[in-house]
């Protein structure tokens, strides 16, 4: 272990002694080392297996920042591959709304939420993951998508300035959340600093609307909701702390109410509106990935429907079709399609409006077009009422 880790985690220690923490800390690495050892004399490393998956084609994903998917096939060419991704763990200060209140963010990638990876059934997902040697915490990934061992936590814990290589094969198609998991109370006080992403396994023969008839999207974007519980001080203004994990003991008095400070979309309020709007045009078919890894959320968009939506993620399952609004259940994504049919400036929003409005989760498309006047129309330009 490095000096400045131990140091730093010495000091943490000390820290949560004095805050009273100590004693759940320890019952929290118990708990996370009793369900360790469940899932490790499990994982027998197969030379069998391995040199079957050394046969198939390997090819490397480039992730990008949400809201933007990496650049991908619909449909599959060929059969299963073996696709790397490496992802950085970076522990870092976030703005997260136009007052400047900050959060010591624990991110996938750098931001929040982590970076969306997208496969095809049948593939094999080889992550890299690599806690950076700046970072003061233990981390590791759990993916809804995959089988076994605490969706790869139990084989994917590593400290500052390590690396670990996990490997699993994406037998369930549709959306599904990542998270840190690195046990018992780090569970969710990381997964509320950040620490969450989606993947999208898509059917190797492409997506099937509800008639069963394949179709394809124009776009598609990556909305990641985030419950965040900043402490405030004794007259109500949001505390700013030196390093990850400062906030700790404030963070969860905050976080045990289950009230949130800041819902948002994409790591801050406004992320995705004015300059960063999503966009769109008449005709365009758009596919939004929607994910929420604690919390319940209801997507909607204002103005237009969901006429495509797989509310729990499955690409097995039949569309729901036409909805008004939609629900996420915490620790789920989701996926909707919309066909635009009017230009103009959307509102997508969880349509718990004092989320969307007053803690931040709202988005915007922007759409270009040509209007339909059929659709919708002004008969009469607002002015004094009129006598029937
Ligand atoms: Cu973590």
């Amino acid at each position: 272990m490095s000096k400045i880790l131990s140091q730093a985690m010495e000091s943490r220690r000390g820290f949560l002694k004095a805050t009273g923490l100590a004693g759940l800390m320890t019952l929290a690495a118990g708990t996370a080392a009793v369900a360790e050892d469940a899932a490790k004399p499990a994982h027998q490393p197969d030379p069998a297996v391995a040199a079957e998956i050394a046969k198939l084609p390997r090819v490397r994903q480039v992730l990008v920042d949400p809201p933007f998917l990496p650049q991908h096939e619909q449909v599959a060419t060929g059969g299963p591959k073996v696709v790397e991704i490496t992802l950085p763990i970076h522990e870092k200060k976030l703005q997260i709304d136009e007052d400047g209140t900050e959060v010591w963010a624990l991110t996938f990638n750098g931001t929040v939420p982590g970076p969306m990876i997208v496969v095809h059934e049948g593939d094999y997902v080889e992550v890299t993951l690599q806690n950076l040697a700046t970072n003061l915490m233990e981390h590791n990934i759990d993916f809804h998508a995959a089988t076994g061992a605490l969706g790869g936590g139990a084989l994917s814990k590593i400290q500052p300035g390590e690396q670990v290589v996990l490997r699993w094969k994406a037998i369930k198609p549709g959306v599904f959340v990542y998270h840190c998991a690195p046990g018992d109370i780090m569970i969710p006080y990381h997964v509320t600093h950040g620490m969450n992403g989606a993947i999208m396994v898509l059917p190797r023969e492409g997506l099937k609307d509800a008639e069963g008839k394949p179709f394809t999207y124009d776009r598609a974007y990556f909305v990641g909701e985030q419950d965040f519980y900043v402490p405030r001080d004794k007259d109500g203004t949001y505390k700013k702390y030196e390093s990850a994990g400062d906030d700790m003991a404030d963070a969860l008095d905050v976080m045990r109410t289950l009230i949130p400070t800041h819902e948002v979309f994409n790591g801050k309020v406004g992320a995705l509106t004015g300059e960063n709007a999503m966009k769109a045009k008449v005709g365009e078919t758009v596919m939004f990935i929607h994910s929420q890894a604690t919390r319940d959320t209801r997507p909607h968009l204002i103005g237009g429907h969901g006429e495509l939506v797989w509310e729990g993620g499955s690409f097995k399952d039949k569309p729901d079709t036409n909805l008004e609004t939609w629900l996420i259940r915490g620790g789920s994504a989701g996926a909707m399609v919309y066909t635009f049919k009017q230009p103009g400036v959307y509102a997508y929003v969880n349509h718990n409006l004092i989320e969307a409005v007053m803690l931040g989760a709202t988005a915007h498309v922007v759409v270009e077009g040509q209007w339909n006047d059929d659709l919708m129309t002004q008969v009469q330009k607002p002015g004094p009422i009129q006598a029937t």
